[in-house]
């Protein structure tokens, strides 16, 4: 999944794609590099960020998505927490919603995604982006982060989102230190386990800095170790910048894979 952000505020990418046709651009030349999917979001969720109101929110995405469902074969995806930007994204042709809220933020979210029949991202996050990372605490984060992700299935059911329309995202580094984005990724398994896709984001994320002691350009080389690392434990997705070496790490994983288990598919 290539990122495609059309924001000022970004972390790693803020006010890079102002003008809506070099969004488009970019996410085209994702798709070259490799992209299966382009995520589009109009609001960053950094750390401290401030809400974007609706209308601004739509003024940013609406014409790149527009843009990508027109000259793209690929899923496009909106990157939102408002069902209202959601509904006018699946308008324009979006047939995925990517809420990092799980749907948590805008009651009206589920219904309509169920009535576009869309795909869904419910992702975990603890508080909101403006206070998540003021001293995160957790018992036993793995088992948090897990039981509510099984919530979140069973919430979306409800609604008549169909469970094959669903994917799961641990949510690394929302409301999350170092050591529990470690303890997630190191048992990732338990959350495939709950028999959804899974999505994992980590590109250029703080704990790579954490790690490597890199500043936020620099961590593509950790990132790509952690993207092999989640692969290995049953990631089914990935949401990255820097498409190209991502699909590549992918490739060759893959490759490595089939060569151990002769029977698996090589894609
Ligand atoms: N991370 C970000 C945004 N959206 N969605 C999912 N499902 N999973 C993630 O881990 C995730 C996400 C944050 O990254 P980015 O979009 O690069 O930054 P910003 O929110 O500052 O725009």
């Amino acid at each position: 999944m290539g990122i495609v952000n059309v924001t000022p505020d970004s972390f790693s990418d803020g006010g890079r794609y102002a003008d809506p046709r070099a969004a488009v651009e970019a996410g085209l030349a994702m798709v070259e590099d490799g992209a299966d999917i382009l995520d589009v979001g109009g609001e960053s969720t950094r750390p401290g960020a401030q809400p974007v109101a609706l209308e601004e929110e739509c003024r940013r995405v609406l014409p790149v998505i527009a843009g990508l469902c027109e000259r793209t074969g690929v899923p496009v995806s909106v990157d939102t927490t408002k069902a209202e930007v959601a509904r006018q994204a699946m308008d324009l042709g979006a047939c995925i919603v990517n809420d990092v809220s799980a749907a948590g933020f805008d009651r009206q979210m589920l219904p309509v995604v169920a009535h576009y029949g869309a795909g869904l991202v419910l992702m975990h996050m603890r508080g909101t982006p403006r206070t998540m990372q003021e001293a995160p605490r957790y018992d036993d984060v793995v088992g948090t982060v897990r039981d509510a992700l099984a919530g979140y299935l069973e919430r979306a059911a409800a609604a008549g989102v169909g469970r094959s329309s669903l994917a799961l995202d641990p949510g690394i580094g929302f409301g999350k230190s170092k050591d529990h984005n470690l303890a997630l990724l190191a048992n990732l398994d338990q959350l495939a386990a709950l028999g959804c896709p899974l999505l994992v984001g980590l590109s250029r994320k703080r704990f790579l800095g954490e790690i490597t002691g890199r500043p936020v350009g620099e961590r593509l080389s950790g990132g790509l170790a952690a993207i092999a690392w989640c692969l290995e434990r049953g990631a089914a997705m990935v949401r990255v910048h820097d498409v190209a070496a991502a699909a590549d790490a992918v490739k060759v994983f893959l490759a490595l894979r089939q060569a151990v288990l002769p029977g698996c598919a090589a894609e």
